[in-house]
């Protein structure tokens, strides 16, 4: 068409799009995926992870996962956090490679003998323990244990993929493991060589064991502080270096409801991705109550409000990453909350 022939809206819409151009008035272009709230049960993620193991060996996939999916968004579990379910069984190794994402390692199901081995150090994989594997670090798994290993992988992949995701394999199946165990969390965290210089932004692999993290959680829970009013007893993993949020791109938390909790309402632009650690409970989003057994994982989309009930008359425990860390970095980030 040419433009002359232009005469109504609907005539210069059209002349438009046949350019690839496109007027503010026409509001049909969507910018982002809205998605609901929605939980995926841990027996089915779990049976088909065990499928997994008999159907799919190590040398079909370069990881075997289970990814969570959102049946509102192709493919994934938020616009922002991608989280999918690993295990290694005994004698297996996923080889090493590397990639700008950063991840996160969350044991469900630890085996002693399991290692992630990350920049040539061996990270044991215990329950409940947290382990992180900065961007651009080489990483393998191995299992030298003698029963399955099992863990929530998250990665910032779609952070990063604002720009392009790189990646590469390592020249060999495994990194040989030149590093002794625990040198990272013993020299880079309350101690540090003083004369090396951290140049890297992010931080270095690092180990939260479980015993420490529940030590830190018991220890509030017996104290006189008062529990945050939207989340319980809620702790951060912090950033060895700078001591923020667990990873330039996101926080890694865990938080207790004690018996009969109800917390108040609040909303944030970030998105949260909780597994039910221990424990049962329900989180009402938006109006909507997911009840979560042990296991099971959910995702609580942005500016969604929402609270948590614990039900039970024991205490539950939520693991959980959010993206606030980017939306902060970003001069992003808002939140509002309910009073009581
Ligand atoms: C990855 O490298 C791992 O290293 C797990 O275990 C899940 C999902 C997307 C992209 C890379 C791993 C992944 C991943």
């Amino acid at each position: 068409m040419d433009i002359g022939r232009v005469q109504d809206v609907s005539d210069l819409n059209d002349w438009l799009k046949e350019r690839n151009l496109n007027g503010h008035w026409n509001h049909s272009d969507r910018e982002h995926e809205e998605f609901k709230p929605f939980l995926w049960k841990w027996p089915e993620i779990h049976a088909g992870l065990m499928k997994a193991t008999e159907l799919v060996p190590m040398d079909m996939t370069g990881r075997r996962t289970v990814q969570l999916r959102n049946p509102e968004l192709r493919g994934r579990m938020s616009n922002t956090i991608h989280m999918s379910i690993q295990c290694v069984m005994p004698g297996e190794i996923a080889e090493a490679h590397r990639h700008t994402a950063a991840a996160i390692r969350y044991v469900i199901h630890g085996v002693s003998g399991a290692y992630t081995v990350v920049d040539g150090e061996p990270l044991p994989m215990e329950t409940g323990d947290l382990i992180t594997t900065p961007g651009w670090c080489f990483h393998d798994h191995i299992n030298e244990g003698s029963e399955p290993v099992m863990w929530l992988d998250v990665l910032d992949a779609r952070i990063v993929a604002l720009g392009r995701g790189l990646g590469e394999t390592y020249p060999g199946r495994q990194q040989p493991r030149e590093r002794a165990i625990g040198y990272s969390n013993k020299t880079q965290g309350h101690v540090k060589a003083s004369w090396l210089k951290h140049e890297r932004l992010t931080p270095p692999a690092m180990r939260y064991p479980w015993t420490e993290t529940d030590a830190a959680i018991q220890a509030l829970r017996e104290s006189e502080v008062e529990p945050d009013p939207y989340d319980g007893y809620h702790v951060t993993y912090t950033h060895p270096i700078n001591g923020g949020p667990t990873l330039p791109t996101f926080a890694c938390e865990l938080q207790i409801g004690s018996p009969r909790l109800t917390t108040q309402d609040h909303r944030h632009i970030s998105t949260t991705i909780y597994q039910a650690f221990r424990g049962s409970g329900v989180t009402v989003v938006d109006g909507e109550r997911l009840e979560w057994s042990e296991g099971d994982i959910f995702v609580v989309p942005p500016w969604s409000w929402h609270h948590h009930e614990n039900v039970s008359d024991s205490d539950n425990i939520l693991f959980s990453v959010d993206d606030w860390p980017t939306f902060k970095a970003l001069d992003l980030y808002r939140e509002e909350g309910k009073d009581a």
